[in-house]
């Protein structure tokens, strides 16, 4: 296939940056070349995805390899990341050298990113020979479902450059710009998109380390183009706005600022454009299919909703019996279904599940629904699984959380649900019949039991306590009737 990174040879200019360290388009040749050739034979290769240069650094090596590679969540806890690692079985970590890793993953090698060994002059070192083929793993992402530990969304090279070269078309991305952005390496938005987009482009980018509005200040103040957020990002940019006139000035000097992850409450996009003149467009996409959907640079962006296809991806809305609803009804509701050459090719070691995602045709089934403006534009309405729960633009299963929370020794039943919050969109609540109703134990408790178990991110923010839970005849807990508790 050609080359994932085609200008990797041909740019010279800044292409990584985080904080006050970054490489060159023929630094970042030459290391993530000589990394390459000693990741050649490595099988699969886990990345301990920490907002660095050694991250970007090590994920291009792999792909330049040919060798899947696997990002960690760096705060995942003890059952998610022996989870992930014996799903995935990688034969060596790559990290930043001196990031303490968990003994989770004492077992493996590990193998030290060292974005210092340069050759001078822009003399890259030859790579490993030819890239693989269009179908083979680039990536194993992680991502939750209903029930369960999260699945391996394995991302063929194919996907990863037939999202980003569609985006390029929708966003007229090209060499010139410089992305901003402070989301996590172990996702799609901040690794695909946020990293290697610019790189495939010959553009650069700019990481935060951490998001915060001084940062995009002063990046999008100083050079950078575009801004990539989620929405729980563009709300405290919203909220921000009206006592920082330099944050207003700096996104109002932004060529494009695009949120996605989740949907971008109406309010937080009415706010910034009157304080700015600019207006945020979004995107819509998910793990298993990257970028489907987007509001184009050059058309009209709508509050509320996601934009047009995306050149390449075939959308249709699907109602309860599986039969497609018309496109120009606007009132018809219907599941979001894909096709096209930015999906994944299989959940790793799970064909059933690989199985039940798609429909016949080859349908992928998102399991959102949407409804569509006259003019094509789809706007998402809501989300078939009420199990599952947007907070902070992560996708959290409540199953996994409420199975950790049967682990821990005081709370002898739990349920989870998602209820609405104006700075991360939902939050995770956990209703728990404790053990002993005399001694609950405590929210905190709770939440760092799960945010040690499975990630921070994950951890409830509200407890609530019932003498028992709301079930059905069949003893399943009704969920719907928790949220008037
Ligand atoms: C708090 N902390 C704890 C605990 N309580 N740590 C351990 N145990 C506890 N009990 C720590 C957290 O780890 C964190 O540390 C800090 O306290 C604050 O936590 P929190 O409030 O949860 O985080 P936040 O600062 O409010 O985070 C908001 C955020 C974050 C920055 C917007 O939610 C975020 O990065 N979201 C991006 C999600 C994303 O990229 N999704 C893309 C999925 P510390 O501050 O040190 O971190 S891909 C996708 O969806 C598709 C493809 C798409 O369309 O893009
Ligand atoms: P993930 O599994 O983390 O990749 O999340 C994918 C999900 O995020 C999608 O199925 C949608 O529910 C949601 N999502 C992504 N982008 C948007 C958006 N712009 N508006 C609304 N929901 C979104």
């Amino acid at each position: 296939m050609d080359p994932l990174f085609p200008a990797l040879d041909a740019a010279r200019g800044e292409a990584l940056r985080f904080g006050d360290r970054s490489l060159t388009y023929p630094e970042l040749a030459s290391t993530a070349r000589s990394l390459a050739l000693r990741l050649r034979d490595a099988g699969r290769v886990a990345v301990w995805a920490t907002p660095s240069l050694e991250t970007a650094v090590g994920v291009v090596a792999a792909l330049l390899a040919g060798v899947p590679a696997v990002p960690l969540n760096p705060k995942s806890g003890d059952s998610e990341l022996t989870h992930i690692l014996r799903d995935s079985a990688p034969s060596l970590v790559l990290a930043e050298p001196g990031a303490q890793l968990p003994p989770a993953l004492a077992a493996l090698d590990r193998h030290d990113v060292d974005v210092d060994v340069r050759q001078d002059g822009g003399d890259h070192p030859v790579g490993p020979p030819g890239e693989p083929g269009p179908e083979s793993p680039a990536l194993i992402v992680y991502t939750s479902g209903t029930t369960g530990p999260p699945k391996g969304a394995v991302l063929p090279r194919r996907a990863i450059a037939a999202t980003l070269d569609a985006l390029e078309d929708a966003w007229q991305w090209s060499g010139d710009d410089v992305l901003v952005h402070g989301l996590p390496l172990f996702h799609v938005h901040g690794l695909i998109l946020g990293t290697l987009g610019p790189l495939r482009r010959g553009g650069s980018v700019r990481h935060l380390g951490r998001f915060g509005t001084e940062g995009v200040t002063r990046e999008l103040g100083s050079g950078a183009t575009m801004l990539f957020g989620v929405p729980t990002m563009y709300h405290r940019i919203a909220e921000a706005l009206p006592d920082d006139p330099e944050l207003a000035k700096a996104l109002a000097g932004a060529r494009l600022l695009v949120s996605g992850s989740a949907a971008l409450p109406v309010h937080d996009h009415e706010r910034i454009a009157a304080a700015t003149g600019r207006r945020v467009i979004e995107r819509y996409g998910m793990t298993e299919t990257l970028m489907n959907t987007s509001v184009r640079a050059d058309g009209e962006p709508r509050a509320g909703a996601v934009g047009v296809p995306l050149p390449g991806v075939e959308l249709r809305l699907v109602d309860e019996a599986g039969e497609e609803v018309a496109a120009d009804d606007p009132e018809a509701v219907g599941e979001i279904q894909v096709r096209g050459p930015n999906l994944f090719t299989e959940y790793l070691n799970r064909p059933d599940a690989t199985a039940g995602a798609f429909a016949p045709g080859g349908w992928f089934r998102t399991g959102d629904m949407a409804l569509r403006d006259p003019d094509g534009y789809v706007r998402i309405v809501g989300r078939k699984a009420t199990d599952l729960i947007k907070s902070g633009g992560f996708k959290i299963g409540a199953g996994e959380i409420e199975n950790a929370l049967l682990e821990h020794e005081g709370v002898r039943e739990a349920a989870v649900t998602g209820e609405p919050d104006p700075d991360l969109g939902e939050r995770i609540v956990a209703w728990v019949v404790p053990a002993d109703a005399d001694v609950p134990p405590s929210a905190a408790e709770l939440a760092d039991h799960v945010a040690a178990r499975l990630a921070p991110h994950k951890r409830p923010r509200v407890v609530r306590y019932l003498a028992s839970l709301p079930r059905n005849d069949m003893g399943k807990i009704m969920k719907r009737s928790l949220a008037g508790s």
